[in-house]
């Protein structure tokens, strides 16, 4: 791997546009206030900066129902904001990616309008309708966001599929027309100059050829739809298709997101010799600490297994070593945030726990991606009301299981919420101690985390050894030290529950990375570490070796003789 691609070397920063900066006094996040924190962007050495989607949008799902795939959301700014941000953005050595939502559109794009008139108009075959079944939907399967996957529309007399919300028609990628539609958008932004696509749920768009019931969570009447259509049989073919189209000579960055992706599969999608993306993002650590009940899905408040969560992660570094990419990340604006779910928020220890998981997962082999406040430490919403919440994931559920089905009780819902919510993720970020944490002077469109007066940029910049600079030296370490790139994943202890060690290997060189996951003092001696190792970073003042102290994270340097 002595040729390694830019994007190995690359540390991507998510940007939720609606959270971010808002410059104009009404709530929102903008282009505008994105473009103003370049410079801080830049200050903390990240090489991308992936945008959710900020295309026009009704805003059913926060702009993943795009009904204008060409056009800038109204709510962001104008297209001329856009390429502000663009040109801004390269001048400073900022890449641009694109979050790409292919598999759905909204229901108020033209193509879904036009498709739902009749069975025989240029659009009917872009979206993928069926006949009812005895006078039902044509199969049980259940959508992402609760209830029926099929919706009826009296004009075609047919269902079409949605597998997230209602207002989310899945596109029909077995229309070629529809495929060149969408080459030709895409194609349409690279030649803008973006530098590159997130492909959201890209591994959902092949469906199955014949259409039928899966097996429903016991006590539901659907079945997860995920399962049914992730993988289909055309995605290889689809993905290197894109490739040729869109990808091909340009220098792009392009990650996959691909839930319910096994290693086969990311093996052919990520693969470094398939052609079709560069990497793709896995779910199966933000898994491990859903619930055991299927019919719950993820909505549940206990902790994480660090012997789980070492399987997982290893079995994912092993897995692509040699044959496809990484990505690494702990958050997004889907997941709750992870110093408060695998660390440990309280005020004794928010900013050591937040360092030593920035340093596991950025001492990995992958693209680490950081997402909006993760470099200051940002925690949970600890929202208490149901009212605090908008994501439609959260309301739906929380309808679902204590309203409709009683299956929890509305308190303990509450707690789940709290633990999970996609919302944790989405409040403003916090720059300084001002009102509303300087995110908007306006009325913020979700509340401010309370805890801003004491964790924001500001504080974190003022402060030599915050988590903030912590982050700045890894992302230096990434682009300095070319074994965090190329260097071979070794687990070491996988039954420890306590501390999270494992080396990079490389010829004689050698990474050793130790993460003590706990309040407690651990002693940990790993023997083949020669005295002379060189400490490249650690969270702690001092090292005392053998003895991690609470929330100690160290990544030692050395060779070996052999
Ligand atoms: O998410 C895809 C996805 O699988 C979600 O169900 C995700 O697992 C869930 O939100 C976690 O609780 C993508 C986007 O990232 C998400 O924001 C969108 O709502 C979704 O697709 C539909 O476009
Ligand atoms: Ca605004």
């Amino acid at each position: 791997m002595a040729d390694s691609q830019w994007w190995q070397q690359a540390v991507v920063y998510q940007i939720y546009p609606r959270s971010f900066q808002d410059s104009n006094g009404d709530g929102i996040g903008d282009l505008v206030g994105i473009t103003q924190r370049l410079d801080y962007l830049k200050q903390l050495g990240v090489d991308v900066l992936w945008l959710n989607p900020i295309y026009r949008s009704p805003g059913v799902d926060n702009g993943y129902d795009i009904s204008d795939y060409e056009d800038i959301n109204p709510e962001f700014g104008t297209m001329a904001d856009f390429e502000r941000l663009l040109t801004q953005a390269h001048q400073r050595g900022l890449k641009i990616m694109m979050d790409m939502v292919v598999n759905h559109s909204s229901d108020q794009h033209p193509w879904f309008i036009e498709s739902a008139k009749s069975r025989d108009n240029p659009y009917s075959d872009y979206y993928i309708w069926r006949d009812p079944v005895d006078g039902h939907a044509p199969t049980n399967w259940g959508s992402f966001f609760s209830g029926s996957a099929w919706t009826y529309v009296p004009a075609r007399k047919q269902y079409y599929l949605h597998s997230f919300a209602v207002e989310q028609p899945d596109l029909n990628w077995e229309n070629s027309d529809l495929r060149q539609a969408i080459y030709d958008m895409m194609s349409g932004w690279v030649a803008k100059g973006v530098d590159g696509f997130r492909l959201d749920v890209i591994n959902l768009i092949s469906k199955p050829t014949g259409f039928v019931d899966g097996q429903p969570n016991p006590g539901e009447p659907y079945a997860d739809i995920g399962p049914i259509i992730a993988n289909g049989h055309r995605l290889s073919e689809f993905l290197q298709a894109l490739n040729t189209n869109v990808f091909a000579g340009h220098d792009l960055i392009t990650v996959g997101e691909t839930p319910a992706a096994t290693i086969a599969d990311a093996q052919q999608s990520a693969g470094l010799t398939t052609h079709e993306l560069n990497m793709v993002f896995e779910f199966e650590h933000m898994g491990l600490d859903g619930n055991p009940d299927p019919a719950m899905g993820k909505w549940d408040d206990q902790p994480v297994k660090l012997v789980d969560l070492k399987q997982s992660l290893s079995k994912w570094q092993t897995g692509l070593q040699g044959m496809a990419w990484n990505s690494l990340y702990w958050n997004n604006h889907d997941q709750p945030r992870i110093v408060s779910r695998f660390g440990n928020d309280s005020p004794q220890y928010r900013e050591k726990s937040a360092m030593m998981l920035a340093t596991m997962l950025h001492g990995l082999q992958g693209t680490p991606y950081l997402y909006e406040g993760e470099e200051i430490g940002m925690t949970n919403a600890n929202f208490t009301q149901l009212s605090d919440y908008q994501d439609l994931e959260s309301l739906n559920a929380y309808h679902h299981l204590v309203d409709e089905e009683q299956r929890v009780p509305a308190a303990k819902m509450m707690t789940y919420l709290a633990k999970m919510s996609r919302d944790n993720a989405r409040t403003p970020m916090q720059w300084d101690a001002s009102i509303n944490a300087g995110f908007t002077t306006g009325q913020p469109w979700l509340a401010v985390n309370a805890n801003y007066t004491n964790i924001n940029v500001e504080q974190a910049l003022a402060q030599p050894k915050s988590v903030f600079t912590y982050y700045q030296r890894l992302i230096r370490l990434r682009h300095d030290v070319p074994i965090f790139t190329t260097g071979a994943y070794q687990l070491l202890d996988a039954d420890d529950d306590a501390v999270y060690a494992y080396l990079r290997v490389t010829g004689d060189q050698r990474l050793l990375v130790v993460c003590n996951f706990t309040d407690q003092v651990q002693q940990r001696d790993y023997a083949d570490l020669p005295t002379d190792a060189a400490l490249l970073i650690s969270n702690y003042e001092d090292d005392q070796r053998a003895v991690l102290r609470p929330y100690e994270a160290k990544i030692y340097e050395f060779t070996t003789e052999n």
